[in-house]
């Protein structure tokens, strides 16, 4: 059985896992719009993936005999200065969720939940994954700044990805 107090938090960490999908969703939405499909489709897989860690979250209450209360999803920014903008963004959340995992693993800590401290290590390693992954396109961004080829390059690099459950679980690289 699970702890009130950490019920609580992990039903408030589906929620941030929901806002990070509809976040990568908006900003796919964004890159549609100013005709990149590849950013756009890499986008879309990564708000793929935050379902998939919305529902890692999910299933873990109910096996912990828990219940799940979802709460309302703040609406997502919908424009954004330039595609490195985009990225800066999402660099930047990928930030606060490790801080949020963190404060997650504290609490767990704190609580002798060891079980639910073992299923957080997922999500400690997937972070470092996220926000890797934001900042190297960040960096080729920087460089390719001024260059429409380089800018369609990337594009193509990007459309490559595909969103498996596999690659959610972190058994593939994003
Ligand atoms: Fe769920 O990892 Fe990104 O936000």
């Amino acid at each position: 059985m699970i702890k009130e107090k950490i019920q609580e938090e992990l039903n408030r960490q589906i929620n941030e896992e929901l806002y990070s999908y509809y976040l990568y969703l908006s900003m796919s939405a964004y890159f549609e719009d100013i005709d990149l499909p590849g950013f756009a489709k890499w986008m879309n897989a990564q708000a793929q993936e935050e379902m998939a860690h919305a529902m890692k979250f999910f299933h873990f209450i109910i096996e912990r005999s828990g219940k799940v209360t979802l709460l309302p999803i703040k609406g997502p920014q919908t424009d954004w200065e330039s595609p490195r903008d985009a990225f800066e963004a999402a660099y930047k959340h990928e930030c606060y969720i490790s801080d949020c995992i963190n404060k997650l693993v504290d609490l767990a800590l704190a609580e002798s939940d060891h079980a639910t401290n073992a299923f957080l290590q997922w999500f400690v390693s997937e972070q470092v994954e996220e926000e890797a992954t934001a900042d190297a396109v960040v960096k080729k961004l920087r460089l390719v700044e001024g260059h429409p080829n380089g800018m369609y390059m990337i594009d193509k690099e990007l459309g490559a990805r595909i969103f498996t459950p596999a690659s959610a679980a972190g058994e593939e690289g994003a």
